[in-house]
């Protein structure tokens, strides 16, 4: 009996720990204003679908895994593997598109890289990961950080003390396998690309050094800008300087517990798309300082209108997956953002709803640059398991990790908790839960999710799925002419709603291969496609809450769920543009609408 009771307090305790190693949500903040090595480049990988690296013959964890990078010495060892004689692989970047035999590889790839450290002892330092997709085990010089799970936010590790002075090594257990409870599940409509899908930094800071901060507009007062700033190893008191030179404003804050609040009355010029003005904010405390670039602006609902800066916008706008463009694979550089960016811009749209799952940081940071609105949404998509405790926990994870990065970019607008999930019960209360929590950790952006869910009452399709009620802005996805009737039926398609919000068309489209002609009721042919969103957008014209739309998507896109080999060939056609970068033609119809329209 004894014995029960201590195994299902050790079982207790060892799971309680593997939840907390694994959640590290607490964000080093600004990557690019800081003292950066980076960790990108050629690293060792070793492919292992049976995790012989992790463990033994009788499946039990091996005390000297791959991880401790063992190399013989002496001629007659035995070691089954050796990382700098094995494959390399470009990082970032996903496994599958950079070798033709892991193009569908799903599982565990080991990663090594050597690196050089000079020390000083008086500063702190931090190991940190833009992305890893899915879950990352990390090891520096054999031994073991922590593990990060979710394949689209960042984390990091406080290495201080642990790097030696000179050779170091970092390795990585990347593994990908899909999980029933994971985020997103096991189904899902993009590429499961595996790796070290973004970039890898070795920081240096200061031993007392700013941690975070939240510089924004106070969410009711145009004229007041609040913050607030988290210091490591400050002592209580100490002073932090914030000051912005362009508006001639300068003020300290006092450390109260390791966080310094501050409000600074100023007038700054409005961030906005048809000016993306963003001033530089400079932040100091002792000789640590960082400087970032920082948008104002407002963002509020009013009955069905989206309000920025005390005005109705209309949100033009394009789904994206990040997804490279010309080359396949995971977006790996600021050139392929811009790219996409640049497309978008041609499109006609000031909105961008970045699928399924947080981009990178650069595009974020591009995208605000140009002047586009953001909707940044986190993987729970489908059905993942509404009712598993450690799968709200991971979404929960995620959600933060999300809005701890992006919180100071002023063209996020968005946060989207879910796409396309079914009605019941657990998944509405997950998705309160979701959007209670986002709301608590920043309540000046807007809340959404994509709906699929829609009844219809009085000959009108009729938005009445209860997490309309938790939202503040409603996404429809609603593919009619493509997997529901045919394109001529969508014009005269009428909408209602039980809810006075606003609501975006987060998805509408069709597929087409491009260079593929004919009728416009031939399916696959750009013409089919420029008919779809012909007749969508007569549709959504007559929608009088309707407040934005992101049509579904400007890039052709990798899916496993897309098997006709001549037409798709793992490809989701939806793209208003190939993946080889040409235009179809629903790509102009699209940009007539949102160029000639006068929302
Ligand atoms: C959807 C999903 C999106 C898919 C798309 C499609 O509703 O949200 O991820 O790719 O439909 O093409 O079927």
């Amino acid at each position: 009996y004894l014995n029960l009771v201590w195994l299902i307090a050790f079982s207790i305790i060892s799971n309680l720990s593997k939840a907390q190693e694994s959640i590290k949500t607490d964000l080093l903040q600004n990557i690019q204003g800081r003292n950066t090595t980076s960790l990108n480049g050629m690293w060792e990988i070793i492919v292992d679908p049976l995790e012989n690296g992790y463990y033994n013959h009788r499946y039990k964890a091996k005390p000297d895994g791959y991880f401790i990078n063992k190399k013989m010495e002496s001629p007659s060892d035995l070691i089954e593997y050796d990382f700098d004689s094995d494959w390399q692989i470009s990082v970032p970047g996903d496994w599958n598109t950079q070798f033709d035999k892991l193009y569908y590889y799903e599982g565990t790839v080991w990663y090594k890289r050597d690196f050089h450290f000079n020390g000083n002892s008086d500063e702190a330092a931090y190991l940190y990961f833009e992305a890893v997709n899915y879950e990352a085990t990390v090891y520096l010089n054999g031994e073991k950080l922590g593990t990060h799970v979710g394949g689209y936010t960042p984390f990091q590790f406080d290495v201080s003390g642990k790097l030696k002075e000179g050779e170091n090594f970092v390795v990585v257990k990347v593994d990908n396998k899909r999980k029933r409870e994971a985020v997103p599940t096991i189904n899902t409509d993009w590429w499961n690309y595996g790796g070290i899908t973004r970039s890898v930094h070795l920081i240096t800071v200061p031993k007392k050094h700013i941690f975070d901060y939240s510089i924004q507009l106070a969410n009711n007062n145009p004229d007041l800008i609040e913050g607030w700033v988290t210091v490591k190893n400050g002592k209580e008191g100490e002073e932090v300087a914030i000051s912005i030179p362009e508006l001639k404003k300068s003020v300290t804050a006092k450390l109260t517990d390791g966080k310094a609040s501050f409000s600074i009355k100023a007038k700054p010029v409005l961030w906005s798309p048809s000016n993306p003005k963003l001033y530089e904010v400079n932040l100091s405390l002792g000789n640590e300082r960082i400087t970032d670039r920082i948008g104002f602006r407002t963002i509020k609902t009013e009955g069905a209108k989206i309000v920025l800066n005390g005005k109705p916008v209309f949100l033009k706008g394009i789904s994206i997956h990040e997804e490279a463009p010309f080359k396949t694979g995971r977006v790996v550089s600021v050139e392929e953002c811009r790219i996409l960016l640049t497309w978008a811009k041609e499109l006609g749209c000031n909105f961008i709803r970045l699928a399924h799952y947080p981009h990178n940081e650069a595009m974020v940071r591009e995208a605000e640059k140009m002047g586009f609105l953001i909707w940044s949404e986190i993987p729970v998509y489908w059905t993942v398991l509404f009712d598993n405790e450690s799968t709200y926990a991971n979404a929960e994870n995620q959600l933060k990790e999300m809005i701890s990065r992006d919180k100071n970019r002023a063209a996020v607008i968005l946060w989207s908790v879910a796409n396309e999930t079914p009605e019941g019960e657990p998944r509405l209360k997950f998705l309160t839960q979701l959007a209670t929590k986002a709301r608590e950790l920043d309540d000046s952006r807007l809340i959404t999710a994509a709906l699929d869910t829609q009844g219809s009452r009085e000959g009108a399709k009729f938005i009445e799925d209860p997490l309309g009620k938790v939202v503040d802005v409603i996404g429809i996805n609603n593919y009619c002419g493509w997997y529901a009737g045919a394109p001529g039926d969508c014009a005269d398609i009428k909408w209602a709603t039980d809810y006075n919000k606003p609501m975006i068309m987060s998805e509408v489209g069709g597929g087409a291969l491009y260079g593929l002609h004919g009728e416009k009721n031939e399916r696959w042919t750009e013409e089919y496609q420029a008919d779809v969103y012909k007749n969508n957008i007569e549709m959504m014209r007559n929608i009088d809450f309707l407040a934005g739309a992101s049509p579904w998507i400007l890039m052709d896109f990798r899916s496993a769920r897309r098997h006709l080999r001549r037409i798709q060939g793992d490809f989701n056609r939806k793209g208003l543009i190939s993946e080889q970068g040409m235009k179809k033609q629903a790509f102009y119809i699209l940009q007539d609408y949102y160029l000639n329209e006068n929302n």
